[in-house]
């Protein structure tokens, strides 16, 4: 995210990631006297504003003096702190992106202004050849590999979304009792891996993702070589994935798994 590069560019049609204006340097102290963002606020976000959509997920449109409040109040998982507003846009002040520019303001895809929360539950099983496996879905949206992890919902748990996410996306299908308890205790014995900023395509100035991933490694046989998986929501495939070096996956989920796998290796006593 440092990088002075632009980043990976995505895209799609209408609604979909939009092309970023090129910086030289993503670092805000480094002063950019001709940065020019593009803004972009997706339909889809606006549609969902929360003052107009019952069950809406999205921030209002309008930023209110009774909104700006509220937004100084959030709390980010990187910085601990809450929100500073120290960007001008349209003449009001929003929340800056903690890792620097992107070549993009508004929320782009992003519901919230500022930080917004996701959970990433990686679960991983070692197979017959004892090459160590985990659990993957093919985005529908931009068609990559990924862990199953999504948005944690207003005044969710995160050990309840990471259980959800898993559930919804990878493993839509019927299985047997003996099989759910299982998968019960997998969930409620994790690792955390980590918590904080990542750098997800979908991020601008005033918009980023955080997610808590945690890690779930299944040494019940049974469980390893039973359970069922069924792409769901969001998902247009599902399956086990060898986790290699050359592995690529969505945003920094690379990363994640990287982390996981490291601090896994180093828990098992030899
Ligand atoms: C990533 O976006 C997170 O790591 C998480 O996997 C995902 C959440 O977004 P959706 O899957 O809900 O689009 O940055």
């Amino acid at each position: 995210m440092n990088s002075s590069k632009v980043l990976t560019i995505k895209l799609i049609d209408g609604d979909g990631y939009k092309q970023k204006s090129q910086f030289s340097n993503s670092d805000w102290n480094i002063e950019e006297l001709d940065y020019e963002p593009v803004y972009y606020t997706a339909k889809v976000v606006l549609d969902n504003d929360i003052c107009k959509k019952p069950n809406g997920w999205a921030d209002p449109a309008e930023i209110t003096p009774e909104f700006s409040k509220e937004l100084s109040e959030r709390v980010s998982y990187t910085t601990g702190k809450k929100l500073t507003l120290d960007y001008e846009l349209f003449g009001k002040m929003l929340p800056r992106n903690p890792k620097g520019r992107t070549g993009i303001c508004g929320r782009g895809l992003l519901g919230k202004y500022g930080p917004n929360f996701a959970a990433d539950p990686l679960v991983t099983r070692y197979n017959e050849n004892g090459s160590l496996e985990m659990v993957a879905i093919l985005r529908d949206d931009v068609l990559e590999w990924a862990i199953p992890g999504g948005m944690v919902e207003e005044g969710e748990e995160v050990s309840l979304t990471l259980k959800r996410e898993f559930n919804e996306e990878a493993k839509n299908c019927e299985n047997s009792v003996d099989i759910l308890k299982k998968l019960d205790d997998l969930f409620s014995n994790g690792v955390l891996v980590f918590s904080g900023y990542v750098s997800d395509p979908r991020n601008t100035d005033n918009a980023w993702m955080e997610t808590t991933c945690v890690h779930f490694h299944i040494d019940d046989e049974d469980l390893a070589k039973n359970l069922k998986l069924e792409a769901g929501s969001d998902a247009a495939k599902v399956k086990w994935v060898t986790i290699t070096d050359d592995l690529k996956l969505y945003a920094s989920h690379k990363d994640m798994v990287d982390l996981a796998v490291k601090n896994f290796k180093k828990s098992v006593v030899v």
